[in-house]
Order: C-alpha cells, then sequence, then structure tokens
C-alpha cells in the first residue's frame, strides 16, 4: 500500500499517530512536509515536489533496527539504479552517502505498547531534484540525485519503485533474515576506518569502527577498549582512514 499526501507535519509522525489503522509495510508519502525531524529532533529539508520523504509501518520485525536496513537496503537499491552510480554507501547507522556528501537519511521510531515493542515506523528522506543552492541550505556536505547524475526525475514515479522494493526486502526480511542483514552490514562502508563518535551529551571520541553487532551498534576500539556505540553520529576522517 502506497499513500501520497500532498502536505504533511512529518510522515514518522502522521504515520505513529495512525499506526493501527495502517497494515503492515505500508507506505505513506508526502510531498512536502512542514515539519520534517532528524534524529535527536534535527530537521530534515525537503524541496517540496521535489525530493522523496516516506515512512513504513512495520509490525512483524525481530529488533527496531532491522528497519532501516530493510528501507536502507531498498533506498540504495533505487539510488543506485537511478543515478548510475554504484559508489554509494550507508554510513552508520542508516545514512546514504556518496563520496563525503549526504544523499539520505533514515529515522526509525519505535512504538510501544505497554513497555513492548509493537512495531517501528522507519522514514527516510532522499534528496532527488534539489540543485546546489537547496542543497546548500542544509547545513552540511549534501547531494540528490540531480546533482549526481544531471538528470530530473518523476518523484511519484520514483515512489512507486521505492515502495516496491521496500516489499520485496521487506519479504527477503521474512525469508533470508540473515542475508539482508549480511548484505546490510557488507555496505556499511566505513568498517576499518578511523572515524570521530560524537554522542548525544556532546562528548567526542577518535576510535577505529571494527565492526557491527546483531542489534546494530558500532563496536569502535581505541587504545585497547572497545566501546559500544548505540546513538549518535560518526564523522568520517578520510586523512586518518589507514591509520
Ligand atoms: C536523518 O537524521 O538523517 C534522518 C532523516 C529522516 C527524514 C525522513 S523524511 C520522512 C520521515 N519523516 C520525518 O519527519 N523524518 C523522516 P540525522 O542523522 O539526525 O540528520 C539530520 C541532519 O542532516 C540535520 O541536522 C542536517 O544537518 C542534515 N540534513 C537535513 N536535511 C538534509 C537533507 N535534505 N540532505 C542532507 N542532509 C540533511
Amino acid at each position: 500500500m502506497l499513500i501520497v499526501l500532498d502536505q504533511v507535519d512529518s510522515t514518522n509522525t502522521f504515520l505513529k499517530d495512525r499506526f493501527d489503522e495502517f497494515p503492515d509495510g505500508a507506505v505513506v508519502a508526502a510531498l512536502e512536509q512542514t515539519a520534517g525531524r532528524g534524529r535527536l529532533n534535527r530537521p530534515w529539508f525537503q524541496q517540496k515536489n521535489n525530493d522523496i520523504a516516506l515512512s513504513v509501518a512495520f509490525k512483524n520485525l525481530e529488533c527496531g533496527f532491522h528497519a532501516g536496513a530493510i528501507v536502507g537496503l531498498a533506498a540504495l537499491e533505487v539510488a543506485r539504479e537511478a543515478t548510475a552510480k554504484k559508489d554509494l554507501f550507508f554510513k552508520w547507522p542508516n545514512d546514504i552517502y556518496a563520496g563525503e556528501k549526504k544523499l539520505a537519511g533514515i529515522l526509525s521510531e519505535g512504538i510501544l505498547r505497554q513497555g513492548k515493542l509493537a512495531g517501528v515506523v522507519c522514514g527516510i528522506g532522499i534528496n532527488v531534484n534539489s540543485d546546489e543552492n537547496a542543497l546548500f541550505s542544509v547545513g552540511q556536505p549534501a547531494t540528490s540525485f540531480f546533482a549526481l547524475c544531471g538528470r530530473k526525475f518523476e518523484i511519484k514515479n520514483l515512489l512507486e519503485r521505492l515502495e516496491k522494493s521496500i516489499g520485496r526486502h521487506y519479504i527477503k526480511y521474512e525469508r533470508e533474515r540473515a542475508q539482508i542483514l549480511r548484505e546490510w552490514r557488507q555496505q556499511n562502508r566505513l568498517v576499518g576506518q578511523v572515524v570521530e563518535l560524537r554522542f548525544p551529551d556532546g562528548k567526542r571520541l577518535e576510535a577505529r569502527f571494527s565492526g557491527i553487532d546483531d542489534d546494530g551498534n558500532l563496536i569502535a576500539s581505541h587504545g585497547g577498549e572497545t566501546t559500544v556505540f548505540r546513538c549518535g553520529d560518526i564523522k568520517i576522517l578520510p586523512s586518518l582512514k589507514d591509520r
């Protein structure tokens, strides 16, 4: 099921508020969000009628982070097909990057019922037709399908392709869970590199990104110690990557 709204505050908020009214796997997209959100309540920019914003209702997941793996792999597939750029990758936890520029971001939010995880609303924003000027206002290096390949795209057509790809990846997840998670790990390009961990409280730590555990947490090593990094951001340190 794909529903495309002309305007909404946030597709994640919309679907969270109506979670029980939608079937498992339902996708709600919007051509404009007036209050698009990133993680930690950061703003998400979407150019009206020009970029993708959608959310998916997941009701049968083993754990919350698997939502990002399913939606992320589907988006990576559509982005590679559309732009013919193979060199797109995940930056932990679920951003899609081209080089050092962000192409897409994912926000997964758990739905709790009596203290238990009843489902997950997973939203993704993808820059499609935004040009350099629009991307500049984002405040961090960002790119779009248009910036990558010089073509503009019909948003509704891309939404249909993405909804189908999410459906396929969800079915595959139900049948071959380990394979989906393996693919997701493989596309996390920065494993092995030295990165800067940025904790939500502002603390920073340079460490080697040594892997991702079964719950989707980043495992980092520094000075013989291991840190399990559950929430925050990582900054790519290209000059240090082979250290
Ligand atoms: C994310 O958060 O990257 C998750 C974004 C999820 C957006 C989707 S759209 C559909 C659904 N409905 C919503 O309300 N949200 C979801 P985070 O990792 O916290 O990144 C946020 C940061 O990315 C911001 O602080 C900006 O610096 C930057 N940013 C904002 N808009 C951007 C854009 N269009 N492209 C690249 N970077 C952006």
